[in-house]
């Protein structure tokens, strides 16, 4: 396998983007992207910052569960954004970033990928890829966001960990021929790049992009937002993000955060 320096240097040539992946440090070794991509903004580094490690010793997805992140396994990274503008472009990032997914891994999956409300990627309805976005506000402003993302690619002969081993999936079981990290890598960072100037120029472009390759519109979900749980049929995305569903009275009912359960399928 190729390490951190050769991956740098190939995902250096093969780059098509105006500012994600520039610069790109990628590490044999990190605990989470996410603290060393902090670290860098909090020392200056520009919008599209990339910070790429072979392994996690420390990965987390959101509330602070675990993500498992073994070397060789997958593609685990972390870019800087310095969202301008309006608070709600940057509540879009993290939808924008399952379309910037969903999009580059159309081609190697046959099209099989689609997102989960509000941040897994799926493939056969388990978790391809997940996006953790934090975000950093002064004076009421989102200033940075730190947007991870988790791609699977393949756990290998032994398989994934048991704890996730039902309900994750990985490119491997879709793609035929071998992944190249750094060309995959490269094609993710250009598909970010389009989905996010998406979310900041034109939001309704980018919820049409989303509905396009949601899994979750449809379905009947169970939406649980901090002890409070509503069922219903997700119908709709707001541009501010939230998942619009309608309840059994017919009434509509937004979600602007939290998680959701798809309960059976549309
Ligand atoms: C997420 O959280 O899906 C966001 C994951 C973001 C990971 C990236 S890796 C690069 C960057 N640096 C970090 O430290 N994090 C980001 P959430 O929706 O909370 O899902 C977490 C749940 O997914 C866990 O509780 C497990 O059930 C499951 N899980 C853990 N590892 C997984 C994996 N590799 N593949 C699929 N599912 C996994």
């Amino acid at each position: 396998m190729d390490d951190a320096a050769d991956l740098g240097s190939k995902l250096a040539e093969l780059l098509t983007t105006q500012r994600l992946g520039r610069p790109a440090h990628v590490f044999e070794s990190l605990g989470s992207t996410q603290d060393q991509a902090r670290a860098e903004a909090q020392d200056g580094a520009p919008d599209g910052a990339l910070v790429w490690a072979l392994e996690q010793t420390a990965g987390r997805g959101r509330m602070d569960r675990a993500w498992s992140s073994r070397r060789g396994e997958g593609l685990w990274f972390s870019v800087v954004l310095r969202p301008e503008g309006d608070p709600s472009a940057a509540a879009l990032l993290s939808l924008a970033a399952g379309v910037g997914l969903a999009r580059a891994l159309q081609a190697p999956t046959d099209g099989a990928v689609k997102v989960k409300w509000p941040n897994d990627v799926l493939l056969d309805g388990r978790k391809l890829a997940g996006i953790l976005a934090e975000a950093e506000t002064h004076d009421g402003q989102v200033r940075i966001v730190i947007l991870g993302v988790g791609l699977n690619l393949d756990p290998g002969p032994g398989g994934f960990p048991p704890e996730i081993a039902g309900q994750a999936a990985a490119l491997s079981e879709a793609a035929s021929g071998s992944i190249d990290a750094a060309t995959l890598m490269a094609t993710l960072l250009g598909e970010l790049e389009d989905a996010i100037d998406m979310a900041q120029a034109r939001p309704e472009e980018l919820r049409q992009a989303w509905l396009a390759v949601s899994d979750t519109i449809g379905r009947e979900v169970r939406a649980e937002m901090g002890g409070e749980a509503r069922t219903g049929r997700a119908v709709d995305l707001d541009l501010d993000g939230s998942l619009v569903i309608e309840v059994a009275d017919g009434s509509l009912s937004r979600v602007r955060a939290g998680e959701v359960v798809h309960l059976r399928p549309s």
